[in-house]
């Protein structure tokens, strides 16, 4: 009973640590839909070159590297892939690193 009772309290702690672990992510999650969202003047969830140029001015001329799938359109994933891409890029040792 004593076993099952510290092992029960074992596992709290973790998934508390690990909850608080996640914190962080979850707010910078929270930041990059809000950007995103305040970009996408139709609501439909892609940005179209203009949303791009008014919500992401600094990556007005990368629609196209952008935009994936190709479709026209730019969603949030293809954005935050390729501004974290960017990030990396301007990070890494050397800068010879080529977007996948
Ligand atoms: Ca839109
Ligand atoms: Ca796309």
């Amino acid at each position: 009973m004593i076993l099952r009772l510290r092992a029960a309290l074992a596992l709290c702690a973790l998934l508390f640590i690990g909850a608080c672990a996640h914190e962080p992510q979850q707010r910078r999650d929270s930041a990059w839909h809000a950007a995103f969202a305040a970009a996408d003047g139709n609501g439909d969830e892609q940005l179209d070159a203009a949303e791009l140029r008014a919500g992401f001015a600094a990556y007005k001329d990368d629609f196209a590297a952008i935009d994936t799938d190709g479709n026209g359109l730019i969603s949030e994933a293809e954005l935050r892939s390729y501004i974290t891409w960017q990030q990396v890029l301007r990070r890494a040792p050397g800068r010879d690193l080529q977007a996948p």
